[in-house]
C-alpha cells in the first residue's frame, strides 16, 4: 500500500532552493520521531532525490536552536572531510530555504529542513554481519573524533537530560503511579524488571567521565552503509548531537547492533547479544576513538551497552504506560513489545558481561 503524504510536499518544496520540476514525494524510513519524506525532482532530465523532514516539535521544543546545532556540526564535519574521496556523501548537507535560513517554518508552525539524499547507501534496522557492526562503530567513533575540536560555544541541549538514566527511571515511576492508560496491569513483569535493576542507573554519572560532543542516538539505522564498500559512509539523524558521554554512543551501538532481532521483535528467543558482533563493534569503535578515550571510559564500554539498553527499555515502558505519546507506534502494544526486547537484551548482556570486559581489556 502506498502511504499518502499528510503534508503538501509539492508546495513545501517551493520554499527551498531546489531547481527543476517537483515530480513526487513519499514517506520514507523507519525513524520513530520526525516525519521524513523522499522527494524526487527532474533536473534537466535526471531524477534527483532530496530528503525532507518535519522536526517533531513536541519532542524538540526549540527547533531553531536544534537547527543551529545541525548547521554548526555539518559545517565542521564538511570542513574535515573536504578533499576525501566522495566527500559530499560523508556528511549531511542542508539545502537552504528560499529566504536563506537553514529551515522553513510553514503556516502551521512546523519547522522543515531538507538534506541532499545520500545515494547508494542504506540504513538497516537490524545488523546482519560483524563487518557491518565494525563499519557502523568506526563511523560513529570517527564522528566523535572529528567533533572533538568543534569551536565554542557549547552546543544547545536539544533535549535536556536526554541520557540522564535516573531521571528516566523517575519518569517511569511517575507513569506507573499515574497509570493514565490503565495499562500497568498488562506490564507487571516489565515493571518488576525495571524496579529490580534500578541500582545501575547512576553508575556512569558517578564515574566522573569527561563531557564530549556526542551523537546520543547511535542506533544502527542512523548510519548509512555504502552499497559498494559497506563502509559507514554517513552518520545521520543529528537532532540529538550535543554534549554527552562517549559511552552513551557506544552503549546505543551495543543495544542496536549486537542482536539479530529488530527492536520490536515479538519472538524474544531471537533477541540475544551476539559476541562476535560485540567484538566487531568494540574493535571498530576503538579504531577511531581509542586515541582519545580515557581508561575509565574504556573500562565501562560493556556496562554502557547494558545501561543504555536498560534506559531505552525504561523509555518504551514509560511511553506504553503513558498511552504512546512519544514514539511513533504502528500496532497495539508496540511500545511494550519494544520494551520487552530491550529487557531481554539487558539479560543477555549481563550474562556475557565478564567476557565482554575481558575482550575490552585486550584492545
Ligand atoms: P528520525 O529522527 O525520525 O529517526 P532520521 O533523521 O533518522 O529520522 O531519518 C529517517 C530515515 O530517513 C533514516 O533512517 C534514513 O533511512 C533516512 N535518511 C535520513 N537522512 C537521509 C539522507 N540524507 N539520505 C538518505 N536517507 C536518509
Ligand atoms: C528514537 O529518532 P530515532 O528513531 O533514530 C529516539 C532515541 C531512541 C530510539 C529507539 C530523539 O530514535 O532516543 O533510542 O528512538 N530519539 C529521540 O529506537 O528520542
Ligand atoms: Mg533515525
Amino acid at each position: 500500500m502506498i502511504e499518502k503524504p499528510k503534508h503538501d510536499l509539492h508546495a513545501l518544496a517551493r520554499q527551498f532552493q531546489i531547481h527543476g520540476e517537483f515530480l513526487e514525494a513519499a514517506p520514507y524510513g523507519s525513524g520513530h520521531i520526525n516525519d521524513t519524506y523522499c522527494a524526487v525532482f527532474n533536473q534537466g532530465g535526471t531524477r534527483v532525490r532530496y530528503l525532507f523532514q518535519r522536526i517533531n516539535h513536541n519532542i524538540f521544543k526549540n527547533p531553531v536552536a536544534l537547527m543551529e546545532n545541525v548547521q554548526r556540526v555539518t559545517a565542521h564535519l564538511a570542513g574535515k572531510v573536504a578533499g576525501e574521496p566522495d566527500a559530499s556523501r560523508r556528511v549531511l548537507t542542508l539545502i537552504p530555504a528560499r529566504a536563506g535560513a537553514a529551515y522553513h517554518r510553514d503556516d502551521a508552525g512546523n519547522v522543515w529542513r531538507v538534506y541532499i539524499f545520500v545515494e547508494a547507501a542504506r540504513g538497516l534496522d537490524a545488523v546482519e554481519t560483524p563487518a557491518q557492526a565494525l563499519s557502523a562503530a568506526r563511523a560513529f567513533g570517527r564522528f566523535q573524533k572529528l567533533l572533538a575540536d568543534l569551536p565554542a560555544p557549547r552546543l544547545h541541549d536539544t533535549i535536556p537530560d536526554f541520557h540522564h538514566t535516573p531521571k528516566r527511571f523517575a519518569a517511569l515511576e511517575q507513569a506507573i503511579a499515574a497509570d493514565v492508560a490503565n495499562r500497568a496491569k498488562l506490564a507487571k513483569p516489565e515493571i518488576e524488571f525495571a524496579l529490580r535493576h534500578s541500582a545501575i542507573c547512576r553508575v556512569l554519572l558517578d564515574a566522573g567521565l569527561p563531557e564530549r560532543v556526542t551523537h546520543n542516538d547511535t542506533k544502527f539505522n542512523n548510519v548509512l552503509l555504502d552499497d559498494a564498500t559497506g563502509e559507514g559512509i554517513c552518520v545521520i539523524d543529528l537532532d540529538t548531537v550535543m554534549p554527552g558521554l562517549a559511552l552513551y554512543d557506544f552503549g546505543d551501538m551495543v543495544r542496536t547492533t549486537t542482536s539479530p532481532a529488530k527492536e520490536d521483535e515479538r519472538d524474544l528467543s531471537k533477541v540475544t547479544m551476539q559476541f562476535p558482533m560485540f567484538e566487531a563493534l568494540a574493535r571498530g569503535y576503538w579504531s577511531a576513538a581509542g586515541e582519545f578515550l580515557t581508561p575509565a571510559e574504556k573500562q565501562f564500554l560493556p556496562f554502557a551497552g547494558k545501561l543504555i539498553t536498560f534506559e531505552i527499555g525504561l523509555r518504551f515502558l514509560t511511553d506504553y504506560l503513558a498511552g504512546d505519546t512519544y514514539f511513533k507506534v504502528h500496532r497495539d502494544g508496540h511500545n511494550l513489545d519494544r520494551c520487552r526486547t530491550q529487557f531481554k537484551l539487558v539479560e543477555s548482556i549481563a550474562q556475557q558481561e565478564a567476557n565482554m570486559n575481558q575482550l575490552v581489556e585486550t584492545l
